[in-house]
């Protein structure tokens, strides 16, 4: 074309996920369009985090969520976003929330589709009152039952059956990285032009890691194996080498660094909370999906004794111990609790 611009090509997300589309042609584009609505929810999202304390949406809702923790307001928008972008379109089939105690229905007027949305829809809550960045996380799963409205069955899925997983982090930046088990992608947003660019293309977790992340705080509760293995990334315990220590406390936050500058992040049991025994995270909303999203870049996540990916769900909100990062620093992590915790 004449007087073409010397520019690199822009690749919006809409490009990207059509260009996913096209390896399969017999696609009903269902899957493209809740992709779609998930980084139009996330748009929307973002434009309020980043007005937070401006707006009144700043600070707790006044209410505690299933897991007993306040909910912000943020969390409760972030929540309706995803719901009423979605709840009508014929794609899903039900969706579950990290924010509520049941199956979240799709309403008896639209008809039901064959996909399945779990999210988290503010993560790192606790820290929207300090200007840390948080994110939100989601999974996608095909529907077991066959037809009519979704069941707590087509919830219950292992991170194994996963389709497509992803997270937004709202940072310096708001970025939407996601994998359709095709490696992982990460958009950022521009906001002069409201669209997310890709901006880290086919992104690989580094050979070489950086740092291992982890709520040393909480050491005290930890077992003889999560303490030597912790001692192991700083160097001692025979370790060649020793990587740096970074915790934000926001996993979104803390998995994205592990995933672009390679490293662990670990959230294992613990006896801080007799009522949580397996850690804080959830499987199903936090731990799977950004597990699957490490594994396509070439990671490994494990709950300590194995594949995290292999883990049976029982209920909705039932949380795991969590490693996840580049495979040598997380098999590590296995061989130290095989040894010393059994
Ligand atoms: P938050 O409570 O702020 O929503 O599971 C939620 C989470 O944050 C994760 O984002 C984060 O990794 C973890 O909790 C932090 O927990 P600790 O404060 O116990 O380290």
């Amino acid at each position: 074309m004449a007087g073409k611009p010397s520019v690199p090509a822009v690749i919006t997300i809409e490009r990207h996920i059509l260009h996913e589309q096209e390896a399969f042609p017999d696609a009903s584009g269902a899957l493209t369009q809740l992709l779609y609505n998930i980084a139009l929810a996330g748009k929307l999202i973002a434009s309020h985090t980043t007005r937070a304390g401006l707006a009144d949406i700043l600070g707790a809702a006044g209410h505690e969520n299933v897991q007993g923790e306040e909910v912000q307001k943020l969390d409760v928008y972030a929540q309706w976003v995803i719901y009423q972008l979605t709840d009508h379109t014929g794609r899903l089939a039900v969706m579950a929330s990290e924010e509520e105690k049941d199956i979240i229905p799709i309403p008896d007027k639209y008809p039901k589709g064959k996909y399945v949305l779990l999210f988290d829809p503010l993560d790192g809550s606790s820290h929207i009152d300090f200007n840390i960045c948080g994110g939100r996380i989601l999974a996608i799963y095909r529907r077991k039952t066959l037809s009519g409205p979704g069941t707590l069955e087509d919830v219950l899925q292992k991170g194994s059956d996963i389709v497509a997983a992803g997270y937004l982090v709202y940072g310096s930046s708001t970025m939407l990285v996601y994998s359709a088990g095709h490696g992982v992608n990460g958009f950022t947003l521009d906001p002069s032009i409201g669209e997310f660019l890709l901006s880290h293309p086919n992104i690989r977790i580094p050979e070489t890691p950086k740092y291992y992340s982890a709520n040393q705080g909480y050491e005290k509760y930890w077992s003889d194996g999560i303490r030597r293995y912790t001692r192991w990334l700083q160097g001692e315990e025979g370790a060649a080498r020793s990587l740096s220590l970074r915790y934000i406390g926001s996993m979104v936050a803390d998995v994205h660094r592990t995933l672009l500058a390679g490293g662990v992040f670990y959230y294992p049991s613990d006896t801080k909370d007799p009522k949580k025994p397996h850690g804080k995270l959830r499987l199903l909303y936090e731990a799977n999906p950004m597990a699957f999203v490490i594994e396509q870049a070439g990671g490994y996540a494990s709950t300590g004794r194995g594949p995290l990916r292999d883990v049976e769900p029982r209920e909705l909100h039932e949380r795991t111990p969590l490693f996840l990062g580049n495979r040598e620093l997380v098999v590590k992590a296995e061989e130290f609790i095989a040894k010393y915790d059994r």
